[in-house]
């Protein structure tokens, strides 16, 4: 049988799963009484509640005689660290633009790793059933793309469809409107060539994804680069400088065959396959026969740029919600993570019981721990830091590409925000409809926490794009959080009518009768210094006719409540986010108000 290995690649939410959803279903991989959910292949729970492709997966049509082997990746680019070895295990990638939004700075991100790897992408103008497509606008922005990213003629010769993905039609005019994906079938067939591989040399195979199976353990997935490898043939695991890491048994060969992995007797070059039987073994590995000495190239990939510390949860209420708290459970999870994302590194920090867990952004590092929640963990986080690099002209820092679409109402706000943050405006144009597109170029350092405020500056209309750029010279201190915090002096449960009264001076993050404890925050001050009160504090009950009145007659507008990535954007450096699989509070990191003066005399020397 002929066959083709493509990536699917495109910027955040453009259409990349409900396009593979589509082929899925087209091709007649699904039997007919099988039900399927939308967006079978986000298979994650946080993918599936979220919305997002987290990790790449790969799947397998079967059209007209050829297999196709599709990987879907994902657009945020948090998790874009391992398209570039993506794109090195295939021979052509589909490239997505939405009709609407045109190109967008993942689509620039991963048309120039493709471009770069010398593939020839097929381009494929999606949701073109949009009612504000402006389809023709959008290819000659891509054109123009490729051409600032320097593709070849060739490259530039690309074949382009227009499509639906989620209604499943493609075409060669900006007008079809009805059909099948055969056209993309065709072109996908037609374009991208064969694996070029050697079925007679020895059998090599570079691990590009991992996972793991109750059943069968560790299963590496990749491309056969070259030879044939069978059942319970033996086989090593080199590391990418070539040392023997493991030696073992290819105890089971598996394929991609819709969203199931089917076990397969043997698999030859050119094929994208998983191999389990090793344990060691892992990403960027050559695994091969035992006479293989030369391990095949792994693409680097690019280095994390934030970091965040996660310690052992030391506040009072410890060990209550979770069942995983040691310091020795939270290391092996961190180290088992990092071992198969090859975005995030994990380190031992020079603090007891703490390590520090870097990787390319925020909600990269925010869905972590998210996912350790839901196993039991409990955790103390820190707050997020850049990772500065000194070199020979001094430090320098990670910046972003931030593409902002607002209201041409807001972007006045937006602008001024931006630059208090330090970014700069590299462009800004009116997008159509009202509404404007700015373009900044911004030091990350800035942009921690701006997401929250950005959407409520815009009503929650604004959106915001952020993509990796350089790094820059240091752009010298950039002002924090303004407000301070409201820290209980005490520990016990909150009271309505303390409550009542400290909503005078700030906004509350907690509601009576819920468990507090001494140097938790419990509100933002509307000044700037941080406050101790005593939220505890219950009504005198000195007359016993005015206590009939009762504390639930208190009126409290609700606490505010933040999401895990609000709450880590929001803590100072003086600060923690306690997380369990029940709560998220915020603390101070020193619970002893006299600790915490000598902690910032200390700071302040
Ligand atoms: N109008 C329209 N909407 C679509 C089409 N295809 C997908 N969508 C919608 O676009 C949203 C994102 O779709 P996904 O398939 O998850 O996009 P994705 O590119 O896989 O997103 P990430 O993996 O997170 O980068 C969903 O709400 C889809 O229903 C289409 O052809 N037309
Ligand atoms: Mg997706």
């Amino acid at each position: 049988m002929s066959l083709r290995n493509v990536a699917i690649i495109a910027h955040v939410d453009h259409g990349k799963t409900t396009l593979v959803d589509q082929l899925f279903r087209q091709s007649g991989t699904f039997r007919d009484n099988q039900r399927i959910d939308e967006r079978a292949m986000d298979s994650g729970d946080l993918e599936r509640e979220r919305g997002i492709t987290i990790l790449a997966k790969c799947t397998s049509i079967e059209w007209r005689g050829t297999r196709i082997n599709i990987v879907d990746t994902p657009g945020h680019a948090d998790f874009g660290g391992e398209v570039e070895r993506i794109l090195s295990m295939v021979d052509g990638v589909i490239l997505l633009v939405d009709s609407a939004e045109g190109p967008m700075p993942q689509t620039k991100f991963v048309t120039g790793k493709a471009l770069a790897l010398g593939l020839k992408p097929i381009v494929v103008v999606n949701k073109i059933d949009r009612a504000d497509a402006r389809a023709q606008e959008v290819l000659d922005e891509v054109f123009d793309l490729f051409v600032n990213l320097d593709a070849t003629d060739e490259q530039l010769d690309f074949p382009v469809l227009f499509a639906s993905g989620r209604n499943g039609y493609a075409g060669d005019n900006a007008e079809v409107r009805d059909g099948t994906l055969e056209p993309l079938y065709q072109t996908i067939v037609d374009h991208v060539p064969a694996p070029v591989a050697d079925p007679d040399g020895p059998f090599k195979f570079l691990v590009t994804l991992l996972d793991r199976d109750n059943f069968v353990g560790r299963i590496l997935t990749g491309l056969v680069a070259s030879g044939t490898v069978k059942v319970n043939m033996p086989i090593h695991a080199l590391s990418p400088d070539g040392e023997v890491i493991e030696t073992g048994r290819a105890s089971k060969i598996m394929a991609f065959r819709g969203l199931d992995r089917v076990p397969i007797e043997q698999a030859s070059a050119g094929d994208i396959i998983s191999i389990a039987g090793l344990t060691v073994a892992t990403v960027a590995n050559t695994i091969a026969e035992p006479g293989v000495t030369e391990p095949l190239h792994a693409q680097p990939i690019d280095p994390p740029t934030l970091s965040m510390r996660f310690s052992v949860n030391d506040s009072p209420m410890a060990g209550r919600e979770g069942t995983k708290v040691t310091s020795r459970m939270i290391r092996d999870r961190l180290f088992r993570e990092a071992e198969s994302n090859v975005a995030i590194r994990v380190t031992e920090s020079s603090e007891k019981d703490s390590f520090d867990v870097a990787g390319r952004g925020e909600l990269q590092l925010g869905v972590l721990i998210e996912m350790m929640r839901r196993e039991g963990f409990e955790l103390g986080i820190s707050r997020p830091r850049v990772l500065f690099r000194e070199g020979p002209e001094g430090r320098t820092e990670p910046y972003e590409t931030v593409v902002i679409d607002v209201d041409d109402d807001y972007s006045g706000t937006v602008v001024e925000k931006m630059a208090a943050r330090k970014a700069e405006m590299t462009d800004m144009r009116p997008s159509g409809g009202g509404k404007t597109r700015i373009t900044f170029s911004a030091p990350s350092r800035g942009l921690i926490g701006y997401h929250g405020e950005f959407l409520s500056d815009t009503r929650g209309t604004g959106i915001m794009n952020r993509l990796f750029e350089k790094y820059g010279p240091y752009k010298g201190t950039i002002e924090g959080r303004k407000n301070g915090v409201l820290i209980s002096n005490g520990g016990g449960e909150a009271n309505a009518y303390a409550l009542g009264f400290l909503e005078e001076r700030g906004v509350l993050m907690v509601a009576p009768g819920e468990p507090l404890y001494e140097g938790m925050i419990i509100g933002e001050n509307a000044k700037t210094d941080d406050l101790e009160v005593n939220p505890m504090k219950a009504k005198q009950l000195t007359n016993f006719r005015a206590s009939g009145g009762k504390d639930d007659a208190i009126r409290l507008t609700p606490p505010w409540r933040m999401t895990l990535e609000q709450a880590i954007a929001y803590i100072d450096d003086d600060e923690l986010v306690e997380v369990t699989p029940k709560s998220i509070r915020l603390r101070k990191r020193y619970l002893d108000s006299n600790d915490r003066k000598r902690a910032n005399r200390a700071r302040a020397a």
